[in-house]
């Protein structure tokens, strides 16, 4: 590892063993449908060797934990993900050192949806969302994971196909139903996405809509950001502060974009978009900011032309860069520059992490960890792509994704 970043760290006092510890138990949960064939409305590829069940996406997850050692859970969806027996699918994923982490509710797939769920002007319907939700808290609790990740296609395509206010008013009764059914401790993340698949409003479209709607409900409900569902030039880090300072930051959904919500790999195409996320959350952290050490790290991709697993493992890598840099940014430095209003002095202060190259700390941290410092060689070493694509010939796809 090179002495530079050691010395560096050094001088300010940072002992080196502290941020590879950070590394160490900064974990990523990753997507059970990232495992699967998806693609666009325009066609679903199939990959060699995709995930097809519930199983063979926890096996992949297993291979991407194996290489990275920060994966330890997988998000489902229901559902996609929908199983009889809850309890051997959580034994089945203990022997392969994971959990069952956020469980994702899936109410845009079912015709009754067509105009909406918890917000639809007839009351079956709505009643219909609540109980698919209720549902999905009972298999949160029967494997143990607590976390609900909502995120709701609703809204209409026409001005005046529907009240807007109306909506409104019905989706937080339908919410305040569902709230009331989570047991202690467990947490609903509500996320936002200011279009698609509705094309004139959606009901919950920004973070703002979010935020209120958590705080009317109560403690356990929180925001969740997918950094693919903002307008162009929304500064997300800016809305992470925000939600971090309100304490309602319940977690991510990471992916990266250059035009829509296009699900590519996290710190694809934005990284300092993405440095400047675990900026605003690392300074939170140092500041003892309490929500700060709950935040669900989590990937939403799909991955359309490329292997999947292998688009896991270079996301994993790319959101430990981006968390890696924020921890290199010199506070003290940083403050003592805001306060001197040096606006260039500021900005050359996080400069100075952001291009240092952490990529040979990861792989101390990873040395340190008993892997493979490569990950990527670590996984091509295993041959475990080339296996599956043997052993799984038959395309069955149980993805769930739409023309998968
Ligand atoms: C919606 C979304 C949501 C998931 C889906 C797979 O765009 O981000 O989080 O349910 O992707
Ligand atoms: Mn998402």
């Amino acid at each position: 590892m090179s002495s530079e970043i050691e010395n560096s760290l050094q001088e300010r006092g940072i002992a080196i063993a502290s941020v590879i510890a950070a590394i160490q138990h900064f974990t990523i949960e990753t997507p059970s449908w990232g495992y699967g064939d998806s693609g666009t409305r325009f066609k679903v590829f199939h990959w060699p060797g995709a995930a097809r069940t519930l199983r063979e996406k926890l096996a992949d997850a297993a291979q991407v934990n194996a290489v990275t050692g920060v994966c330890p859970s997988v998000a489902i969806h229901i559902p996609w993900d929908l199983e009889d027996d809850w309890q051997a699918v959580k034994e089945y994923a203990h022997s392969l050192g994971l959990r069952i982490g956020a469980v994702n509710p899936n109410l845009f797939q079912e015709d009754a949806y067509r105009l909406g769920s918890l917000s639809h002007i007839n009351k079956s319907v709505r009643r219909r969302g609540i109980a698919h939700l209720i549902e999905c808290i009972k298999i949160a609790q029967a494997v143990d994971s607590d976390i609900i990740s909502l995120w709701l296609a609703e809204g209409t395509n026409y001005p005046g196909q529907d009240s807007l206010r109306q909506r409104r008013q019905r989706l937080l009764a339908s919410l305040q139903e569902i709230y009331a059914a989570l047991p202690t401790g467990m947490r609903l993340l509500i996320e936002y996405k200011f279009f698609e698949p509705a094309f004139y409003s959606t009901d919950l479209p920004d973070w703002g809509t979010s935020l209120q709607m958590a705080q009317k409900l109560g403690t356990q409900a929180e925001v969740l950001v997918d950094t693919g569902h903002h307008p162009q030039g929304t500064n997300i880090a800016q809305i992470v502060a925000q939600l971090l300072d309100e304490e309602r930051l319940g977690g991510f959904h990471f992916n990266d974009r250059k035009y829509a919500d296009d699900d590519l790999i996290a710190g694809s195409l934005n990284p300092f978009e993405l440095f400047c996320i675990f900026n605003e959350i690392v300074d939170a952290t140092v500041e003892g900011n309490a929500n700060a050490g709950r935040i669900a790290y989590m990937i939403d991709q799909s991955h359309n032309i490329e292997p999947k697993i292998e688009a896991m493992i270079q996301s994993v890598y790319n959101i430990q860069i981006a968390y890696t840099k924020a921890l290199l940014v010199d506070r003290a430095a940083l403050r003592q520059a805001q306060e001197e209003n040096s606006v260039l002095g500021a900005y050359r202060v996080l400069q100075a992490a952001y291009e240092t190259d952490v990529r040979p700390l990861l792989d101390e941290a990873r040395t340190r960890q008993g892997l493979h410092p490569d990950p990527f060689a670590a996984f091509e070493a295993s041959g475990y792509a080339g296996r599956v694509a043997q052993e799984r010939t038959e395309i069955v796809s149980a993805s769930g994704y739409p023309g998968a």
